[in-house]
């Protein structure tokens, strides 16, 4: 089946730089996706975008380029709970790829223990609005807890003003949840500003909750200039993971999101992504924390 992509739809970068960031060794790019190929891997019918195709081999490629071990590949809604992409993308990375998967109420028990020895740690529950329709909220609780025997986690996608309506919620879930993109605040507020308090307080408060410190590209609104060849990108950013980092060493997640869906403005350079790192995680231990110790004990822990 061939898909007609998305008009206005950035591909992916076709020749990302070398960092100079040399990641530590066993680093893991915790969020990023396959798509497709459509041909073997049809999107799904309910979808609200087309991509473009970004193949396994092309994200397992890109991981050797940064210096990187390991993927945690999440499913993106343009596959719905079809998660043959995704499987498929686990069992042919060699051990070096686990998931998160978007399952149905009507999963059986079989599928997803499937799913499990694929290499599946999680399931995702996407809340923003623009990517998917309203799951009721018991629909949800549930998949949480036939998943949590599974010793799986939950990630959440949602938007920053929708947090306190959501929160109680999170807060019942009866397992690890991870949050995407640090909830995706609006950094031209202030890092200590209530909108940003209140993510911090949601982790404190819950320490079964991690965030992902990614996706610098998609929260800038200074955009993504390498000032004057400096490869310090995404500058405003910067405090809002760095903070996250600093007082949440062991709940921190990183990725690239590669390949970079939904972006309208521009695509980054995977490579100037990695080099974003140290200026969030400026020393060896937070980074050795962020890129390795953290995503090992989520997703490779047995
Ligand atoms: C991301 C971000 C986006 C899309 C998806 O599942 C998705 O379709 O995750 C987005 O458009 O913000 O996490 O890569």
């Amino acid at each position: 089946m061939s898909f007609q992509v998305t008009p206005g739809w950035l591909p992916f970068h076709p020749s990302p730089s070398k960092p100079r960031f040399v990641a530590p060794a066993g680093a893991v790019d915790a969020h990023c996706h396959v798509f497709g190929p459509g041909d073997r891997f049809p999107y799904a019918p309910e979808r609200k975008y087309t991509p473009c195709d970004a193949s396994k081999e092309q994200l397992f490629a890109l991981r050797d380029h940064l210096g990187f071990s390991r993927n945690v590949v999440v499913q993106a809604t343009c596959h719905g709970s079809d998660n043959r992409a995704l499987v498929d993308a686990l069992e042919s990375s060699g051990g070096r790829a686990r998931g998160v998967a978007t399952v149905a109420h009507d999963v059986t028990d079989k599928e997803l223990q499937a799913l499990h020895v694929a290499g599946v740690r999680g399931t995702r529950f996407n809340f923003v609005k623009r990517l998917v329709d309203f799951t009721p909220r018991e629909v949800l609780m549930d998949i949480a807890s036939r998943v949590a025997p599974l010793g799986w986690h939950v990630v959440v996608y949602f938007e920053a003003r929708d947090l306190p309506e959501l929160w109680d919620f999170f807060t019942t879930l009866p397992t690890t949840v991870v949050v995407d993109h640090m909830g995706r605040p609006d950094v031209s507020q202030p890092v200590n500003g209530p909108e940003f308090e209140g993510f911090v307080k949601l982790m404190r408060e819950n320490e079964n909750i991690w965030s992902k410190v990614s996706c610098p590209e998609r929260l800038s609104v200074g955009g993504p200039p390498a000032l004057d060849g400096e490869r310090a990108p995404y500058r405003d950013v910067v405090p809002f993971a760095k903070r996250l980092v600093e007082t949440f060493p062991d709940r921190v997640l990183w990725g690239t999101d590669w390949p970079h869906p939904n972006l309208k403005d521009h695509m980054p350079d995977d490579g100037l992504l990695v080099d974003y790192i140290p200026s969030i995680a400026p020393t060896p231990e937070a980074q050795g924390k962020l890129l390795v110790d953290n995503p090992m004990r989520l997703y490779w822990n047995d």
